[in-house]
């Protein structure tokens, strides 16, 4: 890198400095950076999104920032490049960079003048600075004293506008209003009492083995997917759902609504289409909410409708089949997880939660639209980016214990299966390519949610490979087949290879 480039990556980094503070002072709800990264997470196709997701799972929101910004400095570092030979190139490529930043920060859904003024603010900030680092210092009569004294006043400089662009940084991360929103918001929702106790776990649907997954999952376990960068933060007193579309009535229900008409308490087991044989992007809570069928009943869906489009108030879309949500299932909009009120991260202050279907089809959190419409008129979120349109789980079964070497002699194999809103009605482990043997299923409330097995091994000494099936209570037993997590959810058996000692 040359001199020139790295003076251009320093102003670029007091500009993204500027721009974050100028958001902050703004309280401005998403900083340029943030809009700029969302827009990166919504143009990202998704054949390109799903290995990064597999590889580096829920960090993928940091990185993304990360490579951002390392983007934006590099793309700086070509526009200081250019300063000294091309300054009208240098100066065109700096208001490309505002104009996108712009376009990022006005395409979002909390796009806002303070937002704009924050990018101008770091154009200006980003030609100011290279302005500065590039001034001709007065030449002395001695060539050598003038070049070290021009050499001690440039690391000045440098020094200056280093620091600060940390103390605008810093300071501009301490000032987020999101910051500020997010713990009042925590307060809030911590003193929200839902009509509702948390239950207990059922009878014999954990079979406590140690290392298994529990049967239930903790709201700090469950996991999380989602495309926000900073998770949505609603005031559940602001809130409301708008219906319409293809229905008789439009309706706008708020929370006061909701839990006026009583809330009812599902188990139901979410599972997201990402999750790869054997992974644990599957999680199994009671959620308590209010059914959508009622709702749509009110709203009086139109023949020829057979998709609710819902989408998120950061504008993520989801398309369901109408049947899934009245068939009486227990599809619901729900506002408790566990007894509480829906952690913010998992959809607080409303979500949609509708057993049998992958998350990506189904589970809209932070849900503030719902649209009737149709299959033919309408694509959703994922659906844009190559995933299927429809996405009913695929029953599924995975080893939980062991995973990697034990002692001889008996050892228990368990782990869990899952076919919601069908059933599991048997599981099977098989070690190398011995014959199949029945597991012992734990017993539940439910269909909906995923069932612990276990299977007693005698273990010999050696390498062996253990391997698990399930089948439903539709009678289909699972493929061996691998099938691919896109473009709707991985088949093929889970298997684990074990050195017994
Ligand atoms: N608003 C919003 N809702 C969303 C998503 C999202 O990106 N945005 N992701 C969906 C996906 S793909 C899954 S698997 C589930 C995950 O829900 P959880 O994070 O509560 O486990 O949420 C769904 N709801
Ligand atoms: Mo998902």
């Amino acid at each position: 890198m040359t001199s020139h480039r790295l003076l251009g990556v320093l102003a670029t980094a007091a500009a993204l400095a500027a721009s974050q503070l100028t958001a902050a002072v703004l309280g401005v709800r998403e900083s340029p950076v943030l809009a700029i990264a969302q827009t990166a997470i919504a143009l990202t196709p998704g054949a390109v999104a799903e290995p990064i997701i597999s590889v580096v799972g829920t960090a993928d929101k940091p990185i993304t920032i990360v490579v951002v910004v390392v983007a934006v400095l590099l793309l700086g570092g070509v526009i200081g490049s250019w300063w000294r030979p091309h300054r009208t190139r240098a100066v065109a490529g700096a208001a490309v960079l505002v104009a996108l930043a712009t376009a990022a920060v006005l395409t979002r859904p909390y796009g806002s003048i303070g937002g704009v003024v924050a990018c101008l603010v770091g154009g200006l900030v980003l030609l100011g600075v290279l302005a500065l680092l590039h001034r001709e210092p007065s030449r002395s009569g001695d060539e050598d004293a003038g070049q070290a004294f021009s050499r001690r006043r440039m690391i000045k400089l440098v020094g200056a506008v280093a620091v600060a662009t940390a103390v605008a940084g810093t300071a501009s991360e301490l000032l987020a209003s999101r910051h500020r929103r997010r713990r009042d918001l925590d307060r809030m929702r911590a003193a929200l009492r839902l009509p509702t106790r948390r239950l207990p776990t059922p009878r014999g649907a954990d079979q406590n083995v140690t290392g298994q997954a529990p049967w239930r999952t903790s709201n700090r376990a469950f996991y999380r997917i989602d495309t926000a960068i900073s998770p949505p933060l609603i005031d559940p007193t602001e809130w409301t759902l708008r219906i319409h579309g293809m229905v008789d009535r439009e309706m706008t229900v708020t929370y006061e609504n909701l839990i006026d008409r009583g809330l009812r308490d599902a188990w139901v087991t979410l599972c997201c289409v990402s999750n790869p044989v054997g992974g644990d992007l599957i999680s199994n809570t009671v959620f308590s909410g209010v059914p959508m069928k009622d709702l749509l009943d009110e709203a009086g869906v139109q023949s020829g409708a057979d998709m609710l489009l819902s989408t998120s108030e950061d504008g993520w879309t989801c398309g369901t089949p109408l049947a899934a949500l009245t068939d009486g299932r227990d599809a619901m909009l729900a506002l408790g997880m566990d007894g509480v009120p829906l952690p913010v991260e998992h959809g607080f202050p409303v979500r949609q939660v509708v057993p049998g279907l992958y998350g990506y089809v189904s589970a809209t959190k932070w849900v503030t639209d719902w649209e009737v419409t149709r299959f033919d008129d309408a694509e959703a979120y994922w659906t844009q980016r190559g995933w299927s349109a429809e996405g009913p789980i695929k029953t599924h079964s995975r080893i939980d214990v062991p995973r990697t070497t034990v002692d001889a002699g008996v050892v228990t194999v368990a782990g869990v299966a899952w076919a919601q809103h069908t059933g599991i009605t048997k599981v099977e482990v098989r070690v190398d390519d011995g014959a199949w043997q029945k597991a012992e299923l734990a017993s539940v409330p439910t269909d909906d949610t995923w069932v612990q097995w276990r299977w007693e091994w005698d273990a010999h000494r050696g390498d062996h490979r253990l391997q698990v099936r399930a089948t439903d209570a539709s009678g289909y037993t699972q493929t061996s087949e691998r099938a691919d997590v896109v473009p709707d959810g991985a088949t093929g058996y889970h298997g684990v290879d074990i050195s017994v000692a």
